[in-house]
């Protein structure tokens, strides 16, 4: 049995679950993080050091780095489910889970802790300028490979989805200006159509504010 520590409302925790879910493997989740604290224990920073989560242990493997996870976890289990068998395939996986991390997170991220994770008066309207715009070309970027390909990595979904999906769903629902992404949009509705993506995503709600996401963390324990 795996066991993941990880509050589920963070971003990073949700790309695993689903992940976990996909391949129908077993685990058990922990609450760590935000409200939940722990992360800053020294047990916990015995297995991630940075005193972030997602972690996960899989009998003698601990590890940290929700992306690693998610390429180890599709490689370890039911392979060819989300880690393509095919060599072009795996390339494209591997592409734009790595765009995932480098582009599109940073620019989402930075609009979430300001516009969601922050009071109004601390919010930094610079940051957030230069981050909707990032995103915005981010999501036209993805937009128009997705007008060529069914998913990520092409024909099927893969781990490109899986990391993808969680951001690209956190994205659609904050407060900003987004461009029109009708492929991606057409994409994310397939993604939301699927049983695992609605148990470790969908069924924590989208924040609006700070009093939101401290309710919503509360209530998804
Ligand atoms: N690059 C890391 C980032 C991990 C990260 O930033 N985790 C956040 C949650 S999304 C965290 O642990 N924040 C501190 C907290 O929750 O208390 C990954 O992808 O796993």
């Amino acid at each position: 049995m795996i066991t993941v520590w990880g509050r589920r409302n963070s971003v990073n925790v949700q790309k695993v679950l689903w992940a976990l879910e996909e391949l129908d493997v077993p685990y058990t989740r922990e609450n760590v993080g935000g409200s939940f604290g722990g992360n800053r224990d020294a047990d916990f920073i015995a297995m991630n050091p940075m005193g972030l989560v997602p972690v996960i242990r899989d009998g003698d493997v601990t590890m940290f780095e929700s992306n690693a996870i998610v390429r180890y976890l599709a490689a370890r289990f039911r392979a060819g489910v989300l880690r393509p068998a095919e060599h072009r395939s795996l390339a494209m996986a591997e592409q734009w889970m790595e765009w995932q991390q480098q582009n599109f997170g940073p620019a989402v991220g930075t609009l979430f802790m300001n516009l969601v994770r922050s009071l109004p008066e601390n919010r930094n309207a610079t940051a957030i300028a230069a981050a909707e715009k990032q995103a915005a070309e981010a999501a036209l970027i993805a937009d128009s490979w997705l007008a060529r390909h069914d998913w990520f990595a092409g024909a099927a979904l893969s781990f490109g989805d899986i990391v993808m999906g969680a951001l690209f769903w956190r994205y659609r629902g904050i407060d900003c200006a987004k461009p029109d992404t009708p492929h991606l949009s057409e994409w994310m509705e397939a993604v939301e159509e699927r049983e695992p993506f609605r148990r470790a995503v969908m069924a924590v709600p989208r924040a609006k504010d700070l009093s939101d996401w401290n309710r919503i963390e509360r209530e998804s324990a």
